[in-house]
């Protein structure tokens, strides 16, 4: 059985990171085109790269919970046929244990240097412009992919969905794309697990609503990924 499993914000807020789009979110400080554009970053860059470096602090203050350690175990019952690609530039998944997961809107503990094209692995500060370590130069920037950037391996995503037999969206309103039209590339049934109902939730085959990480049996009011077959 192939599943893709998409993630979003909402599986990282039971973890204790900001969502985007909830009160109190991570926009509710901040106007998106003032810290997530390329126009935001070249107009004022200092405000970008405190944004992202507030970010990157904040990952060493929280842990995973049992959403990502379910899915963990969905790998271990699956392997290869699982994909999970996460719109999330936390590590959560890879700290929960996750041997295989895709990224598409980058990480923030990963710098880029648009001098040299190198990506580097970062987990401190990037405001005060330091050297990047392949080139030298001072032209780090977050590895994240902001409104009006191509998202990290598509093709990849594309192939993993038209030849899925499940695809499974936890966490996410469905309000970005392409992420928000994965439901309609997918190839096999299609089940959405959020807090609420997302923009796309008629879209999809079943939605379930409840916080991603409790362990309610699924049908209940509050679903539980832990989709071990
Ligand atoms: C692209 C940077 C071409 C990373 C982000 C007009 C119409 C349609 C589309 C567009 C348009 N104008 C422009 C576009 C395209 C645009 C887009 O979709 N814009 C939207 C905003 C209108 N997309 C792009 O520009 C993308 N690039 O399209 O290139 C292309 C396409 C295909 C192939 C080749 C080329 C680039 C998109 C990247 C955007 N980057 N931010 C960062 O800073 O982190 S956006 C931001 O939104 C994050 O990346 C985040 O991952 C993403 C999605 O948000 P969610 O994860 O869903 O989070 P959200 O807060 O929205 O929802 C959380 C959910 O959790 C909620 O539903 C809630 O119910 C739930 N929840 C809340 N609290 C809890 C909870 N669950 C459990 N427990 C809780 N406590």
């Amino acid at each position: 059985m192939k599943v893709v499993v998409l993630t979003g914000a909402g599986i990282s807020a039971e973890s204790g990171l900001s969502t985007f789009r909830d009160s109190g979110g991570l926009w509710e400080g901040h106007d998106p085109m003032r810290v997530a554009t390329p126009e935001a970053y070249a107009d004022d860059p200092g405000l970008v790269q405190r944004f992202y470096d507030d970010r990157r602090a904040a990952l060493s203050r929280v842990e995973p919970h049992a959403a990502h350690h379910a899915l963990v175990r969905l790998e271990q019952a699956l392997g290869e046929d699982l994909l999970v690609v996460t719109q999330n530039v936390d590590d959560l998944h890879e700290r929960a244990g996750l041997e295989r997961v895709h990224h598409i809107h980058g990480r923030l503990l990963s710098a880029w240097c648009t001098a040299c094209d190198e990506r580097h692995e970062w987990s401190g500060s990037l405001a005060d412009a330091p050297p990047c370590p392949g080139c030298g130069s001072r032209s780090l920037r977050p590895d994240i992919v902001w409104c009006g950037e191509i998202p990290y391996g598509m093709d990849l995503v594309e192939a993993a969905l038209w030849d899925c037999d499940l695809f499974v969206s936890i966490g996410t309103s469905g309000l970005v794309y392409p992420a928000a039209a994965f439901v309609h590339w997918a190839r096999g049934a299609t089940l959405e697990l959020n807090l609420e109902r997302s923009a796309g939730a008629t879209d999809f085959d079943e939605s379930r609503q409840g916080p991603p990480g409790s362990s309610s049996p699924p049908g209940s009011t509050s679903c539980s990924p832990d989709l071990t077959p």
